[in-house]
């Protein structure tokens, strides 16, 4: 699945989103959207995060 990502917050802290259950991460410029592939082996939810865990997102992968 492809998730888009435009990063609007000049913060450091976001720089990068991560997906630590599938060992990812990635780079977000400044207002620039950015396309980021992922797999999901399962169903069920995905966290996101920045690096320090300050900003979360989720999403419901279903069958
Ligand atoms: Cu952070």
């Amino acid at each position: 699945m492809t998730l888009s990502f435009l990063r609007k917050d000049p913060s450091p802290c976001v720089e990068k989103v991560v997906f630590d259950e599938l060992n990812l991460s990635f780079d977000l410029p400044i207002n620039k959207k950015v396309a980021v592939k992922i797999k999901p082996e399962k169903a069920g939810e995905i966290t996101f995060t920045c690096q320090m865990k300050m900003y979360m997102g989720s999403l419901n992968v279903s069958d």
